[in-house]
């Protein structure tokens, strides 16, 4: 197998080596050189094309460009270029919060003290001189990469609730005001809605706390499935309640989305127990309002609040809802 290899043409060992790449694009990586040097960028894409995703640009402008719109998982950075230099790039990366996060390793021929240490303290995860050599390129690359996906996979768990998958208390907390934030400034209808399973803790007394964990999760999944936008969030609040936020939508078309939503969960006929219901049911309420920025977001999570407690009050398994008007509106 190896010998025919071999033994083709040059131009099918490139076709072969790009399907190869197609059939692993998936799970592959991008790595990004930034070098003025077309001769040294090829040099260290040729050491890293078999494992990754290699994109090249050759100024530290277009890296910068590249790196907040691309993909990208670790920056291969040269220092002396013409233009923006490599440390003036790596300082404009440490201070943006989406792009901080990525390990930059600097490759340079200023192999003095100083500029070493001034790599290190701007933030560069490590730091290579020429003449390098390649299978110490790869296992730092290799090292840095893995060290980045602990670090990411670590950072999704802590903002994800272990039981339903969804969004914890601790992001909604931040993703809260961050989109609070964003509707002042756009001044778009923002959605605050709570949910909370009817008579749950009948429900645990009578099958178990295991079961009820099971609930739980089935809920969420469903809810989750019909809040799947860009602009639609979902996160577990506490115990057996959620809030789901939406940004965009009138009160009117929300409140009818949330009316299916909780005729969906009651469509899961999950046994209840009969005596307080056939199947287990959610309520839920909200409000939905065009922030101003006086506005308090504390102030109408309390109305969503109390729009729980009047649907739960009028005989759960239902919508309450406030407009933009303060105004309620009724489910059945
Ligand atoms: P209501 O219709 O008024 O909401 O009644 P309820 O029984 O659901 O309300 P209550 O707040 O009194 O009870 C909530 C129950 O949810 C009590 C608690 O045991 C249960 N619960 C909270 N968190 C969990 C959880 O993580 N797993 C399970 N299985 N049960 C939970
Ligand atoms: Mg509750
Ligand atoms: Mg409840």
């Amino acid at each position: 197998m190896a010998l025919a290899f071999q033994g083709m043409p040059s131009v099918f060992k490139a076709d072969r080596r790009d399907e190869n790449k197609k059939f692993r694009g998936v799970s592959m990586e991008k790595i990004l050189i930034v070098d003025d040097s077309a001769v040294q960028a090829a040099q260290l894409r040729s050491i890293l094309e078999d494992e990754y995703d290699v994109a090249i640009a050759q100024t530290a402008e277009d890296g910068l460009r590249r790196v907040n719109s691309e993909n990208v998982s670790l920056v291969l950075l040269d220092v002396v270029m013409p233009g923006m230099d490599g440390f003036t790039l790596l300082k404009k990366l440490q201070e943006e919060v989406i792009t901080q996060s990525i390990p930059v390793i600097l490759i340079t021929s200023l192999s003095d003290v100083e500029n070493e240490q001034h790599g290190l303290v701007l933030g560069a995860v490590d730091y290579i001189t020429k003449p390098f050599h390649s299978l110490v390129v790869k296992a730092r690359v290799n090292t840095h990469i893995k060290l980045y996906n602990y670090r990411r996979q670590a950072e999704r768990q802590s903002l994800t609730d272990q039981l339903t998958g969804v969004a914890n208390r601790r992001r909604y907390e931040h993703y809260s005001l961050m989109k609070w934030q964003e509707a002042v400034r756009l001044q778009v209808p923002f959605s605050i809605c709570m949910f909370d399973i009817d008579h749950f803790k009948t429900y645990n007394d009578t099958f178990g706390h295991p079961a009820g964990d099971k609930v739980i999760a089935a809920i969420a999944g469903t809810a989750a499935a019909y809040l799947h936008r860009g602009t639609d969030f979902l996160a577990r609040y506490g115990g057996e309640e959620f809030v789901a936020l939406a940004l965009g939508d009138s009160s009117e078309k929300i409140f009818a989305h949330l009316k299916k939503i909780r005729q969906a969960i009651e469509d899961l006929r999950i046994p209840h127990d009969p005596s307080v219901s056939q199947w287990v049911t959610v309520s839920i309420g909200g409000v939905t309002v065009v922030p101003s920025a006086k506005s308090a977001y504390g102030f109408y999570l309390q109305i969503a609040d109390t729009m729980l407690y009047d649907a739960k009050k009028r005989g759960r398994n239902q919508v309450v809802w406030a407009n933009e008007h303060l105004a309620p509106l009724w489910e059945k």
